[in-house]
């Protein structure tokens, strides 16, 4: 029942993948809550700027891939895994942020693409830095063989891993790695 006099959030519970935790997501708002059942780890993979474009944004640099398929791919193979994919894509730095800072107590480790925050923010790379859990850094083209300013990332120094040039196939090789990289739970 909600308090007399305040409205209630719209609100849903959501899961990705129905173990360990969810989301009751209020509005603009997702809070982390744990649904119980078998603990398996939980991997957030997070896509930056512009990743939502894949498949049409310049194709010969990207891949036709669209990002959904690149979802549905981590998603099969992060199952076969035994791991929880929770999967996410903004063009806000913002919510990078807070996404990295909610990971603390309700995910395990984090696959990043920060797209060109990558180059740019050294508040992501503080926001990796605080929450103290491993972070595998992807890129689906190879930055070394483009522009200059592709060369440099913020992310690198506080990654576990980097793996650049390998499109989609580069996400799902980090769902391997994180699994073999974080303990077994239950
Ligand atoms: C994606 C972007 O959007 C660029 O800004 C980065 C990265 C490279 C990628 O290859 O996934 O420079």
């Amino acid at each position: 029942m909600p308090t007399p006099g305040r409205r209630a959030l719209p609100g849903s519970l959501r899961s990705s993948g129905g173990l360990g935790y969810g989301h009751i997501i209020a509005g603009k708002r997702r809070f982390p809550v744990h649904l119980g059942g078998s603990m398996a780890s939980t991997v957030l993979v997070l896509n930056g700027p512009n990743l939502n474009l894949l498949g049409m944004r310049e194709p010969d640099v990207y891949g036709t891939e669209t990002l959904d398929e690149i979802q549905a791919r981590v998603e099969a193979r992060a199952g076969e895994l035994g791991v929880t994919a929770d999967f996410r894509q903004s063009n806000a730095e913002g919510d990078l942020i807070e996404w990295i800072q909610e990971a603390q107590g309700t995910a395990d480790g984090i696959i990043l693409n920060a797209a060109a925050f990558t180059h740019s923010s050294v508040a992501i790379a503080d926001a990796v830095e605080a929450v103290g859990l491993p972070v595998i850094e992807v890129h689906l083209s190879n930055v070394f063989r483009r522009e200059r300013f592709r060369h440099h990332s913020h992310l690198s120094r506080v990654a576990r891993g980097v793996i650049v040039g390998l499109g989609g196939d580069g996400y799902v090789l980090a769902v391997e790695a994180m699994a073999s990289i974080l303990p077994r739970k239950g």
